[in-house]
């Protein structure tokens, strides 16, 4: 049997990398064999593509093209087979965030991304797509109470960030069997009790 393609999403620094190996060893214990990987990346090429977006100044069309070439390396050459070897797949975001981050948040229209998403991955497309959802200042918060430096996209302000959130609770509305909001201003303990809920329903 094929297996399940699970994605997260969310805006940037809501939480939702804290919990993808979690909730892949969720799954193995209840007996799938489960890979796990992130967007833009996932190859040695759509991670040479993801360092490109991520920091090199470029236009929104430019982004686009560039998430859907990582994607189409991606999808062909792991998550496909693996859904087909009935593996569960685990992915740290897909295509919903360029619809959220390329579309809502710079203005890329959504026609064309649909056009090369049926282009890309015609007969893959997400099982169940976990939304992060929280307001900016949490958001902001995350971010800085960590680490590194800060990509392209975690330096835009916050009219960005709001019409990245937007697009993500639009098409939640739109897509209620598929996509799922879970309010990520939760601790983390409360967060992964809903995912155990969400789990429970696939
Ligand atoms: N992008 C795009 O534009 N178009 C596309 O098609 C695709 C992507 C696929 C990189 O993605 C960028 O790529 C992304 C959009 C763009 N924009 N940015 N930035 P990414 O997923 O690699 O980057 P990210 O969103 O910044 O992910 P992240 O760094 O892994 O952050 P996160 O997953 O939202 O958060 P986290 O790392 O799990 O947690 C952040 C901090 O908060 C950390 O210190 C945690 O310990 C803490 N945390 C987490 N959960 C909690 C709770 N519940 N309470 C308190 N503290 C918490």
């Amino acid at each position: 049997m094929r297996g399940k393609f699970i994605t997260l999403e969310g805006v940037d620094g809501a939480g939702k990398s804290t919990h993808v190996e979690w909730l892949a060893d969720q799954l193995r214990s209840r007996g799938h064999k489960v890979f796990v990987t992130r967007e833009p990346g996932g190859t040695e090429l759509a991670e040479s593509l993801r360092s490109l977006m991520l920091h090199q100044p470029m236009s929104a069309l430019g982004e686009t093209l560039l998430a859907f070439a990582a994607r189409e390396d991606h999808v062909r050459r792991y998550i496909a087979p693996a859904l087909e070897a009935g593996t569960w797949v685990v992915c740290d975001r897909f295509t919903d965030s360029t619809y959220a981050y390329q579309g809502g948040g710079k203005g890329i229209d959504a026609q064309a991304i649909q056009t090369l998403s049926q282009m890309t991955h015609p007969t893959v497309n997400p099982d169940r797509t976990l939304i992060f959802d929280c307001p900016w200042e949490v958001s902001q918060a995350r971010i800085r109470s960590g680490r590194r430096v800060l990509d392209r996209f975690e330096k835009e302000g916050r009219d960005f960030f709001e019409r990245v959130r937007g697009a993500y609770l639009q098409a939640a509305q739109h897509e209620p069997a598929r996509i799922r909001v879970l309010d990520a201003t939760q601790p983390v303990e409360a967060i992964r009790a809903m995912l155990i809920q969400e789990l429970a329903a696939l």
